[in-house]
């Protein structure tokens, strides 16, 4: 997969748009210019303030490759290297949680083929009992890719699934169980709290589990998306982040402050709506895909 092409319009929209900028010299327009630039790209105003000063404090030669380098290590900086995501116990419980068409159930099925291309069985549990569609769609993004699912009925309580799911996973001896919930909003507290007790159930049925929490956010809604993010975190320990549809938006720029603002590791993009589109997410190659190279 061509990263660099997949998220070429935050590349066009930062990388492209600063070239123009330096590449006609530097005055007192420049930074100027390449604020809007950084801003327009999402990177929130504490990090384009680094970045300026970054700039503003190295950047003495009007080359390109120069303020490119200022950029990529600064962005570079901001993003550490993370453990493997996967716990070393079997089955190992994934939970998927986040606001209504984040990109859940695409995650899901696309997470669990990348497990199951690297030899590990997979169970995908549909714990969203609200949407009538919503087992209809796991059961056939599982045909799709052979993977077991176990679907739910509608209107049934989602612990129960969630349940009956980790159970058949360690009676079938299966590696990985991912559990599909309903989309919310943080807002809704009910469902907030039946969230709560998804993660509870999961607990209940084997010890330590869930061993992830997933929180998938909307990567077209970019920085805005944290404030959600963040009252998910007060009702649910999220271990890791997925930040879906960076191909359909110029705002990759919200990764890096998500990633500042956050403190937990992003760990899989996603950049179309393919089975195959979803990477797991490594730092420098992501700034490499959006500034590196030429255009
Ligand atoms: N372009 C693009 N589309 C995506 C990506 N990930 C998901 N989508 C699309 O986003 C839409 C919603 O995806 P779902 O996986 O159903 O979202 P969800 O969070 O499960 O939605 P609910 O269960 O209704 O809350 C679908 O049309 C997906 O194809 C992505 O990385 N890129
Ligand atoms: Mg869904």
């Amino acid at each position: 997969m061509n990263l660099r092409e997949k998220l070429k319009k935050s590349r066009f929209a930062l990388s492209r748009k600063l070239g123009e900028v330096f590449g006609k010299g530097l005055d007192e327009n420049t930074l100027e210019l390449a604020e809007e630039i950084l801003l327009a790209s999402d990177l929130g105003w504490e990090l384009t303030e680094l970045v300026l000063d970054r700039f503003n404090k190295e950047f003495k030669i009007n080359s390109d490759s120069q303020w490119k380098n200022i950029l990529a290590n600064t962005l570079e900086e901001l993003i550490p290297e993370y453990d493997p995501w996967v716990p070393s116990v079997k089955p190992a419980v994934t939970m998927v949680v986040g606001v209504n068409g984040a990109g859940k159930t695409t995650t899901i099925a696309r997470l669990s083929q990348m497990l199951k291309k690297d030899g590990k069985s997979v169970l995908m549990g549909c714990a969203d009992t609200y949407r009538a569609a919503a087992s209809e769609q796991l059961a056939l993004w599982g045909e799709r890719l052979d993977i077991e699912v176990l679907t739910s009925i509608e209107g049934t309580d989602p612990g129960a699934v969630t349940f009956d799911s980790i159970k058949r996973a360690q009676s079938n001896s299966f590696d990985h169980v991912i559990i599909d919930t309903a989309g919310r909003l943080p807002t809704q507290k009910g469902l907030m709290n039946e969230l709560s007790k998804v993660y509870r159930v999961a607990g209940k049925a084997m010890e330590g589990a869930p061993h992830r929490v997933l929180l998938v956010l909307d990567g077209t809604v970019g920085q805005n998306a944290l404030p959600q993010a963040q009252q998910f975190m007060e009702f649910l320990p999220v271990t890791d982040l997925v930040i879906t549809k960076l191909d359909g938006t110029a705002k990759g720029g919200s990764v890096f402050a998500m990633a500042r603002e956050l403190k937990l590791p992003i760990r899989f993009i996603g950049v179309g709506e393919g089975a195959n589109d979803i990477i797991p997410f490594n730092g420098r190659k992501f700034v490499e895909a959006i500034i590196g190279g030429n255009d």
